[in-house]
């Protein structure tokens, strides 16, 4: 019997994405009929939660998860993560709410993990890039990279890329849940569970476009503690199961 055709689940965290997540969600949705939605809330204060309600009515491919207040990028990815695998979906998706990853690079990602077990969208590939982001923001994004790349010895170009996807198997083996950092560290912290853990990761070329409405939520202090963590990271590097 040939296998079913997987599910996919993409989790979008958000905080004060009102502008954005109704538009994006419908993107997504037509980019492919396997995909469905979980938009992981943490009681916005512009009604973003509300907007995802009232769109939920009538699109039952979109899901809603609300917590109780700003608890931060990682757990949110991580509460996603808990919702799709409880949920039986098969690939797992994160992506940024606020339009800066472009949904028409679903496909190609969804092929991508037909033969690999996860997938970045990455803008450090040929064909890859950002658009309209100040010099010093692409200039700190290349110098993260090349810093986590070579401290932790990988081979992924975009280790800080959220725009991602993962076979349910990669993320129930490599204890997803024990990462406890924010954010960026939370990014390439799993970039390097995964890759230890002896899992083929793709990139496909995306071109990260800037937040069109609302504003970034990353602050500066942000940036200095994942720029610790990779070193500590460096230094004692966490056990990692291994796949079969
Ligand atoms: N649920 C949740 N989402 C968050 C939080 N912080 C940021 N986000 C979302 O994470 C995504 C990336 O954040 P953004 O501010 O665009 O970061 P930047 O692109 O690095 O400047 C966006 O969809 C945000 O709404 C948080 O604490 N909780
Ligand atoms: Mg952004």
């Amino acid at each position: 019997m040939a296998d079913a055709t997987p599910r996919a689940l993409v989790i979008l965290p958000t905080y004060n994405e009102c502008d954005n997540v109704v538009p994006l969600s419908r993107d997504i949705l037509a980019a492919s009929p396997q995909l469905e939605i979980l938009v992981v809330d943490d009681a916005s204060p512009d009604g973003t939660a509300e907007r995802v309600a009232d769109e939920g009515e009538k699109e039952p491919r979109l899901h809603l998860l609300q917590r109780p207040g700003k608890l931060g990028l990682g757990t949110a990815y991580l509460a996603g993560f808990r919702y799709g695998l409880d949920h039986g979906f098969d690939l797992l998706f994160t992506m940024d709410a606020d339009r800066s990853h472009n949904p028409r690079h679903l496909p190609a990602m969804l092929e991508q993990l037909e033969t690999h077990d996860m997938v970045i969208g990455s803008r450090y590939v040929p064909g890859g890039g950002i658009e309209n982001w100040p010099p010093h923001r692409q200039l700190l994004s290349s110098f993260a990279n090349f810093y986590a790349r070579t401290l932790l010895r990988l081979s992924v170009r975009d280790c800080t890329s959220g725009y991602r996807g993962y076979r349910r198997e990669v993320l129930e083996t490599v204890d997803a849940f024990a990462v406890k950092s924010s954010g960026y560290s939370f990014l390439y912290e799993m970039v390097y569970r995964v890759s230890r853990a002896g899992y083929r990761i793709g990139e496909v070329p995306i071109v990260f476009e800037q937040r069109v409405a609302g504003q970034s939520k990353i602050n500066s202090s942000e940036i200095y503690v994942a720029a610790l963590r990779v070193l500590l990271t460096a230094v004692m590097p966490p056990k990692v199961r291994g796949r079969d």
